[in-house]
């Protein structure tokens, strides 16, 4: 299946004669006429993890002035398995407040985000995060991105041993070109090229982007089964003995377009921990590189490939290029997906404070002063912060004695209150960015879902569902940043204030759901989601969750993509 080389899309060209991701990146930031980029370097900003972007609510107002649209930047940090130092967090709050809108945005992939940046400001930025000893290198583009790993160290003894795997991986992945600390750090140009052959990336990279999540079962809060590569750690007499290997989930679709389409991982087998592991990984990345669909993006991803390829013929492939042929998958189960909320203790005694952190989005509002309480915190240097895809933030590693100065700050800022006080529904829901900034938002989500779920909680509570955490998941476009279609009900925006309402997904991540109902607006989701809720409340068996209960009253149908 490989690609017709005169057939590339676009993206392809500006891939391969970019210098190896210079582009005029230089340029285009010297130009102090535009707030914008030159069009192939927006392409090739984005491997240095960043996005042109602008602002949606302003675009009018910009266009009746006859001004350019107010263009600025959106950088991601890559931080594999979303861990910060309180020296980085304290240095993270003051780079927000200095050089962006100040919220400071927790991914569905266990990142930070500041958006707002204007162009005179992203060098410096990156500078400052460069003093931190954070990057954003591959943090979007056609490379492997943030590796993912289950956020709580109080769900494994083996927590520490199996998360070193999200830097192994993401080292091993990360591109050779000197081209980010030339640009943005201005470290002189390599006098010998070969120095930055990059075996792995070549100078075309992969066709699409790559995701790797790291799941420890019985929890799967990085949706392993979304991941274009997903290891599951298998634990026996507490040891890890290996990981079961899935491959081929993505969510990404587009409207009227049904050659796309979400689909959840296939396991493929089971591999040994350290070299093989690594390995697999390798070489699961180079088949993608070398079969992945380059004249189409929305064919390109490594779904895609495996089902055209067929899961056999793509397995075969994997395995000669090991070396070793994978094993039969190992028994696991996931039996929780949400977050676990409030003081944890591990194994060895630490203590941990998981900080509900509505949509990811660290700020101070009238509700809650929540990124001063934390500015106060991460100044003790007694926490860790810990990123979770669910979109919150864990206070970690606090030493026994710690522990009283932070619960004291909590409460002093009222987190503890906030974080108990949110309803079971609200803490289990993601909403991705959407408007203002994301190009491509066709309706609200992050700015929207906490109000619609403020109007749910009385029909939740009508049918005695409060304390039921169903998982709620929007995004304002079927590209799918906040996983809406792994959710129980999953909202997708489809226009302004209208969305499509799908049904059907389980709690844990193994189920997708299906289309219920298409174009709702706020009334029509209401009314839906209460008869929908009303039954389930009254005809549900016990312990039945309200994903297995719309299958198992056929108002739709398993979703074929399920992971399998
Ligand atoms: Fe995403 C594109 C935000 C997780 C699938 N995503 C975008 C862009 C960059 C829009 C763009 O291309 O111009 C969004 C920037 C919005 C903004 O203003 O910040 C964006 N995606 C996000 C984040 C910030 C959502 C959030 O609220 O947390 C997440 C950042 C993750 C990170 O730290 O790396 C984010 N995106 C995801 C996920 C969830 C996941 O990975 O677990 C998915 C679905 C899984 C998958 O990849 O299939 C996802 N984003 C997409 C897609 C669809 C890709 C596809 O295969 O079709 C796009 C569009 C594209 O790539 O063309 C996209
Ligand atoms: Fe933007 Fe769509 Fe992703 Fe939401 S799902 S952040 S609207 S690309």
């Amino acid at each position: 299946m490989s690609t017709n080389q005169n057939n590339l899309s676009p993206v392809e060209r500006i891939k391969t004669k970019s210098d190896a991701l210079r582009g005029t990146l230089k340029q285009s930031l010297q130009d102090s006429a535009t707030g914008a980029l030159r069009e192939d370097d927006q392409s090739v900003v984005k491997f240095h993890g960043m996005y042109q972007q602008d602002d949606r609510d302003r675009r009018e107002e910009r266009s009746a002035k006859k001004l350019e649209w107010l263009y600025s930047y959106m950088i991601r940090l890559r931080l594999p398995g979303g861990l910060l130092t309180p020296q980085q967090w304290v240095g993270l709050h003051h780079i927000a407040g200095e050089h962006s809108t100040g919220t400071i945005k927790i991914t569905t992939r266990q990142t930070i985000q500041l958006h707002g940046i204007l162009k005179s400001h992203v060098k410096p930025t990156i500078k400052a995060f460069n003093t931190l000893q954070l990057d954003s290198i591959a943090a979007c583009g056609d490379v492997n991105r943030n590796v993912v790993c289950n956020a709580h160290p109080h769900q494994s003894e083996l927590h520490a041993e199996i998360f070193s795997y999200a830097a192994k991986i993401s080292e091993m992945a990360l591109p050779k070109t000197r081209a980010y600390y030339e640009v943005w750090l201005d470290e002189q140009p390599l006098l010998n090229k070969e120095e930055e052959a990059d075996p792995l990336y070549q100078d075309r990279y992969l066709p699409r982007k790559f995701k790797v999540a790291i799941a420890i079962p019985p929890y799967n809060d990085v949706d392993v089964f979304a991941n274009d590569l997903g290891l599951i750690a298998i634990v026996e007499n507490n040891k890890l003995i290996g990981f079961n290997i899935a491959a081929g989930g993505g969510l990404g679709a587009t409207h009227g377009n049904a050659n796309t389409y979400p689909r959840l991982g296939t396991i493929l087998g089971f591999v040994e921990p350290g070299e093989k592991t690594l390995k697999a990984v390798y070489e699961i990345i180079t088949v993608q590189r070398d079969n992945g669909n380059r004249s189409d993006r929305k064919l390109s991803r490594l779904k895609y490939t495996i089902d055209k390829m067929g899961v056999e013929a793509f397995k075969a492939e994997v395995e000669a290029r090991c070396g070793f042929a994978l094993e039969p998958a190992k028994p696991f189960e996931f039996t929780q997906r949400r977050d676990d909320y409030g003081w944890f203790q591990n194994h060895e005694g630490n203590w941990y404070y998981t900080v509900f952190t509505e949509s990811g989005r660290v700020l101070d509002d009238d509700k809650v002063a929540l990124k001063t309480a934390m500015l106060e915190i991460a100044k003790t240097g007694a926490a860790n912060f810990r990123f979770t895809c669910n979109q919150n933030l864990i206070l970690s590693d606090i030493a026994p004695a710690d522990k009283p100065a932070i619960e004291s700050l909590l409460h002093q800022f009222g987190i503890i209150e906030h974080t108990e006080n949110a309803g079971a529904m609200r803490k289990s829901a993601i909403a991705c960015v959407a408007f203002n900034t994301c190009s491509l938002a066709l309706a609200e989500a992050q700015r929207y879902l906490p109000t619609l779920i403020t109007r749910l909680e009385p029909i939740l509570a009508k049918h005695g569902l409060s304390d039921d955490d169903i998982s709620i998941r929007m995004t304002g476009c079927p590209n799918g940043c906040g996983r809406p279609y792994a959710a129980e009900i999953g909202l997708i925006g489809t226009a302004y204030g209208q969305y499509n309402l799908h049904i059907g997904g389980d709690r844990y991540g193994y189920r997708l759901n299906t289309k219920y109902k298409e174009n709702l607006d706020e009334p029509a989701i209401l009314a839906e989601l209460d008869t929908l809720l009303g039954t389930y409340s009254r005809e549900r068996n016990t312990g039945e969750t309200f994903g297995d209960f719309t299958i198992r009253n056929n108002w739709v149908q398993t979703n074929p993509k399920s992971a399998s």
